[in-house]
C-alpha cells in the first residue's frame, strides 16, 4: 500500500516536472544531477532526457521503474558523521601570510558538494584567507548570471573575478606566495604532476562510488539536496531524480574511465597517493603544499560518505588524511 502511494507519489512529481517547456526542463534537471563531479556527458544528458519521459508516460521499465522505486528507501544521513569529526587544531604551524598580500574582498561562487569548489575552498582556508560563500542554484544559474563562464568555482578578488580551480589556486598563489623557499622549488615538478593527477585521475573515480547503488546515490544526494541552494520542490527533485540519473550516469562514467570496480580504484588512487608521499607527513615534507591541498579538497565532500569510510577503512590514507584536517584548521568562510 505505501509502496503504491510512494509510487504514485513519484510519478506525479516526475509528470510535474515535465509539465513545462519538457526539454528544457530535462537539460536542467540533468544539470543539476549531474553538477557533482562536472560530469559532461552528452549521451548521459539524452539517456537522462529520455528516462523522464519513459516516466512521465507511465512506461516503468528500465530506468523508470528504478526511478519510481527510490521512494520506498531511506536516505541515509552524513550529517552525524561530518559533525562528529573533531579538528585537532594547532598540531600543524600554518604559513603566515604577509597581511598587506591577503585579499581584501573575495566571494566564492559554489555548489558546496563540488569537489572542484573545495579544492578552492581547502586552499583559501589553509592559508586563512576570509572568503565569503555564494551557493549557486545549479538550475536558475542566477547568481553568476553577471558572469560568461557558466561553471563553479569562480572566485571573486578583490573586484576581479578568476574561474578553474586550478588555475585560480595558480593566480591566489602566484599573488600571495610570491617567494618560494628552495625545497618548495625543487619539489615544483611533483607538485604539478600530482596537482593534474588529481583533475585528471582522481575527480573521475568519485562519481562512481557515490552513486554506486542506490543507497549510496540517496545518502550523496541526501547532502547535495541539503546543502545546496534550492528552492524546496526542487529539493525532491534533486534528491530523488538526481539520486536516479546519477546512479546510471556513473555507470557510464565508469565505462568511459575504464573502471570495473569502482571501489577497488578508489582505493588504488588512494594507496597511489601514499605511495607518492614516499613515507613524508605531505607532500611537501612538513607542510602540505599544493598537492596535498588539492587532494585534501577533492576527498573532503565524499571522507563521511559511505564511500570516503571505505576509503579510510580499506586503505592506508587515513592518517595523511587527519594530518590535512589538523593542518588546514577550521575554515576561514565568513558570513556573505
Ligand atoms: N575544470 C573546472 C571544472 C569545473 C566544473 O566542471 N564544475 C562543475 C561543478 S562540480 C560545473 O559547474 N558544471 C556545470 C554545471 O553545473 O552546469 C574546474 O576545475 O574548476
Amino acid at each position: 500500500m505505501r509502496r503504491a502511494s510512494t509510487l504514485a507519489a513519484s510519478s506525479a512529481l516526475s509528470r510535474a516536472l515535465l509539465a513545462s517547456s519538457e526539454q528544457q526542463q530535462y537539460n536542467r534537471l540533468f544539470q543539476a544531477a549531474s553538477f557533482y563531479g562536472g560530469i559532461n556527458v552528452g549521451s548521459s544528458r539524452r539517456w537522462f532526457s529520455t528516462s523522464m519521459r519513459s516516466i512521465s508516460q507511465g512506461g516503468y521499465s528500465g530506468a523508470a521503474k528504478f526511478f519510481l522505486s527510490l521512494g520506498g528507501l531511506a536516505a541515509a544521513s552524513i550529517a552525524a558523521g561530518a559533525s562528529s569529526f573533531l579538528v585537532e587544531e594547532g598540531a600543524y604551524a600554518k604559513e603566515l601570510l604577509k597581511p598587506d598580500l591577503i585579499p581584501k574582498d573575495v566571494v566564492l561562487y559554489q555548489y558546496e558538494a563540488c569537489p572542484f569548489c573545495n579544492k578552492v575552498k581547502a586552499f583559501l582556508d589553509y592559508y586563512d584567507i576570509p572568503y565569503k560563500v555564494v551557493e549557486v542554484n545549479p538550475f536558475s544559474k542566477k547568481e553568476i548570471k553577471w558572469s560568461d563562464y557558466k561553471k563553479v568555482p569562480i572566485l571573486m578578488v578583490d573586484g576581479e573575478s578568476l574561474v578553474d580551480s586550478s588555475a585560480i589556486i595558480d593566480q591566489m598563489g602566484n599573488r600571495i606566495i610570491p617567494v618560494k623557499s628552495s625545497s618548495a622549488l625543487s619539489n615544483d615538478d611533483e607538485e604539478k604532476k600530482w596537482r593534474r593527477w588529481v583533475d585528471d585521475h582522481l575527480v573521475h573515480m568519485l562519481s562512481p562510488n557515490i552513486y554506486r547503488n542506490t543507497s549510496e546515490a540517496l545518502e550523496s544526494f541526501d547532502y547535495i539536496a541539503n546543502n545546496g541552494n534550492f528552492s524546496l520542490s526542487e529539493k525532491y527533485a534533486v534528491k530523488y531524480a538526481g539520486a536516479a540519473a546519477m546512479y546510471f550516469v556513473s555507470k557510464k562514467l565508469k565505462k568511459k574511465y575504464n573502471i570495473t570496480d569502482e571501489r577497488a580504484a578508489l582505493y588504488e588512487a588512494a594507496e597511489t597517493w601514499v605511495n607518492a608521499l614516499d613515507g613524508r607527513e605531505f607532500l611537501g615534507g612538513l607542510k602540505p603544499n599544493l598537492g596535498d591541498l588539492a587532494v585534501f579538497g577533492v576527498l573532503r565532500p565524499i571522507r563521511y560518505l559511505r564511500s570516503g569510510k571505505d576509503m579510510v577503512e580499506h586503505t592506508r590514507i587515513g592518517e595523511w588524511y587527519s594530518r590535512m584536517e589538523s593542518a588546514v584548521g577550521e575554515s576561514s568562510r565568513i558570513k556573505a
